[in-house]
């Protein structure tokens, strides 16, 4: 229903624009684990952010509508420090913006990249979001000048990881935080939806932006910061052996698999306080 959500974005009473650049940005971000952290410290630390976890700025209009994607299991813990600080740093980049978690049902091994898929096209099904962000449930920004907006190219955001000393670890690196539009993301036909476990999945994300005739976008290495939670490899999300031979291929299988072949079932929708919980059964490998 198009009239109904144009009518969201049209404030009652006429606000002038936000600025270009958000006058409450800062640089970067000290970021530390506190302990005892709770889900309901963050909601009263953010009592402007509504149901489904979305936020508008309150006294000018936001330039940019941006929904951020994270594929999730098992990582409460690592999901409560994100929400901690990627809500204010939204609310200061004067965004208007969602959360979406997209949490994979089940035991069967992991898929982050249909994760994504699923993400992508539920979260366009409810606003006409302008930028998707596809994040890695354990970054967390470490500078506000790394603003949460597309550019005319698909962008890898996080470039710059404390995990690989905060160097870009190869040059067609596109893991961890990256940003298209709906358009980029169609152009591409989405992400490969037979990635099963782990790895791969973002290099072949990758060969597909410039398979589709577009390039990588980055921001400055000072600015592109995360620190990545310490984890291990989870359980069901073992490595994937088959992903070299998958990768190989990918310039045959972008065109045939990918957001056109995309199928799941949802098994519930919930707008929670701080972000929009998609529990979503995938299926697993063939
Ligand atoms: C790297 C990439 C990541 C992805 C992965 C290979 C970085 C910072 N990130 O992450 O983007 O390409 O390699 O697949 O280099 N997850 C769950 N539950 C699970 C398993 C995974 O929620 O049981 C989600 C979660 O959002 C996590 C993401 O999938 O951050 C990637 O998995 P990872 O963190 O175990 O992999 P990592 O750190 O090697
Ligand atoms: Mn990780």
């Amino acid at each position: 229903n198009l009239s109904r959500l144009s009518k969201n974005h049209i404030h009652a009473d006429e606000m002038p624009y936000c600025p270009k650049t958000s006058p409450l940005i800062g640089g970067p971000i000290h970021v530390s684990f506190p302990s005892g952290l709770t889900l309901a410290q963050v909601q009263r630390k953010n009592p402007l952010v509504v149901r489904g976890g979305r936020y508008r700025p309150p006294d000018c209009e936001a330039r940019h509508r941006t929904a951020i994607i994270i594929p999730h299991r098992h990582r409460e813990h690592h999901l409560k420090f994100l929400l901690y600080y990627l809500h204010p740093f939204l609310q200061r980049q004067q965004l208007s913006y969602g959360i979406y978690i997209i949490h994979q049902a089940g035991n069967y091994t992991f898929n982050r990249a249909k994760l994504m898929n699923v993400g992508f096209r539920e979260a366009m099904r409810e606003e006409d979001w302008d930028c998707l962000f596809f994040h890695d449930v354990d970054l967390i920004p470490e500078d506000d000048r790394n603003t949460y907006v597309c550019d005319a190219n698909p962008k890898h955001a996080a470039i710059a990881m404390d995990k690989f000393g905060y160097k870009l670890p190869y040059k067609m690196y596109f893991g961890g935080v990256s940003a298209l539009t709906p358009l980029h993301y169609l152009k591409m036909n989405g992400f490969p939806n037979n990635y099963w476990g782990w790895g791969g999945e973002d290099d072949d994300i990758g060969v597909r932006v410039s398979l589709a005739g577009m390039y990588i976008s980055r921001p400055s290495l000072k600015v592109g910061r995360y620190k990545m939670i310490k984890h291990k490899l989870d359980k069901g999300n073992d490595v994937n052996p088959k992903r070299f031979n998958m990768l190989a291929k990918t310039r045959q299988t972008w065109k045939l698999d990918g957001m056109n072949t995309a199928e799941y079932e949802i098994i519930s929708r919930q707008y929670l306080p701080l972000y929009t919980n998609i529990t979503v059964f995938i299926g697993t490998e063939a």
